[in-house]
């Protein structure tokens, strides 16, 4: 195999915060014991193919800028794949990287006809099996790209035309059942055209019993082949589309309820698609933990400025401790990961600026990591919060709660008594806090 990052010669390696190796980690440690777990168990780093190895740095104004020779309409399609990937693992391995993630079309090229492009990727599945035995580099999730052919264009599930619906069922069983036999923890659906732009011709109601038939098939198929992984549903509330159904955490939490899936399908949150739907990361992820679907993350940033999906690497300590602290109070990532769903800005053209990207990017996660530890280990917030509720502990609020009084009761008690005591929410304290632990994070 010839070495395409040559000027990255060896594994990246743990150097310390003191370090000024640029190709060196400062924060991840990936076997440092951080609050009973190695830093890696924690973080479960994952890397995007499509991003990194699959964009060439296009956008709706001009053609890629970027160095990807297994890119383009010179490279025959099987060759430029199994080069791809050949390099993909290359990366993984001198990153340090524990998994990866993928959509079918990115590792396989698409044939003419769905029998052609199933036989395609398989054979792409055999040299993906392959490089994970030659690597150790595992399978954090699979999905399938059911948004990119013209004959998605008004959604694939939730299609008016059923035949549509046919073609993405066939292309999710079968990514469904790669995923599967590559050892996936998840299989995310991420409702790429699952929306619409207009109701002048869209019936919502239709759309949403169809994606929820889907769903419910994926689930039948999952249990069928004895696929134990998490299915995932990956919120975004808009773009491509200009309203998306699964909007945010409590939108998909609303839709599995309504069409009994709860307990069967988690979300993959992503921190962009966060801020697009006007949430902090960490509310959702407080929220996905509240209902109980958690997932996993995709750990890429947006821009305060721009309302698309950036994808950038996150860069924000301060963003992904309070994200990374509501994750550790819930319990962790379990199966899920941090899945970098980050590109490169369309400038950074030199081959190590996909490592550059990464190490940032991890670091931050770690730095985040070991700041959100230290703000579980000080327990001064959980403390806060017991102290602030503490009334409904107490005589009356666990009356209220258990049902022994009416709105009546209540207003014969408000009548006599005295007016409620207010208290400090000491917001900015319960900042200083915070930046307190990632001072202290070392
Ligand atoms: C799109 C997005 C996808 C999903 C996988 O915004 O996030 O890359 O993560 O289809
Ligand atoms: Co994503």
């Amino acid at each position: 195999m010839t070495e395409f990052f040559t000027s990255v010669s060896s594994r990246i390696a743990y150097e310390g915060p003191e370090s000024d190796n640029p190709l060196a980690f400062r924060w991840y440690d990936a076997d440092r014991i951080v609050a009973g777990k190695r830093m890696e168990d924690h973080l479960r780093f994952a890397v995007s193919y499509w991003h990194s190895f699959c964009w060439d740095g296009y956008d709706i104004f001009g053609a890629g800028t970027m160095d990807r020779p297994w890119v383009g309409p010179h490279v025959d399609p099987l060759n430029g794949a199994k080069r791809k990937m050949e390099v993909a693992f290359e990366f993984f391995e001198k990153l340090g990287a524990p998994f990866w993630c993928f959509h079918d079309r990115d590792i396989a090229p698409e044939g003419a006809t769905a029998r052609e492009s199933a036989r395609l990727l398989d054979e792409m599945v055999e040299e993906a099996a392959g490089h994970m035995e030659r690597t150790g580099v595992r399978l954090l999730w699979g999905t399938a790209n059911a948004f990119s052919n013209p004959r998605y264009q008004a959604g694939a599930a939730t299609n008016p035309d059923p035949e549509v619906f046919v073609q993405a069922a066939a292309q999710v069983c079968h990514a469904l059942e790669v995923t599967h036999k590559l050892g996936g923890d998840n299989y995310v659906l991420w409702g790429g055209r699952e929306g619409y732009e207009t109701l002048l011709n869209t019936d919502i109601d239709r759309e949403q019993e169809q994606l929820a038939r889907f769903l419910h098939m994926v689930i039948e198929h999952k249990r069928s082949i004895g696929f134990d992984g998490q299915i995932l549903l990956e919120p975004k509330p808009f773009e491509p589309m200009k309203h998306q159904y699964d909007h945010d955490v409590s939108t998909v939490h609303a839709f599995l309820q309504r069409f009994d899936l709860m307990g069967e399908v988690h979300v993959n949150i992503e921190v962009n698609h966060a801020t697009l739907s006007g949430h902090d990361f960490d509310h959702e992820v407080a929220a996905a933990f509240s209902a109980g679907i958690f997932g996993s993350i995709d750990a890429n940033a947006g821009d305060d400025r721009l309302g698309w999906d950036v994808d950038r690497f996150p860069v924000s300590v301060e963003q992904m401790t309070l994200g990374m602290y509501e994750i550790l109070k819930g319990g962790g990532l379990g199966r899920g990961g941090l899945n970098f769903d980050a590109k490169l800005r369309r400038q950074s053209i030199a081959r190590d600026d996909l490592f550059h990207a990464h190490i940032g990017g991890m670091d931050t996660m770690a730095r985040s990591l070991l700041a959100a530890a230290s703000l579980i280990e000080q327990a001064e917030l959980p403390a806060i919060v017991a102290e602030r509720y503490r009334g409904w502990d107490a005589d009356l609020g666990a009356s209220i709660l258990a049902g022994n009084e009416s709105l009546s009761s209540l207003r014969d008690r408000a009548l006599d008594a005295a007016e409620p005591v207010r208290i400090s929410g000491r917001q900015e304290a319960l900042e200083n806090l915070v930046a307190r632990s990632v001072e202290r994070a070392r």
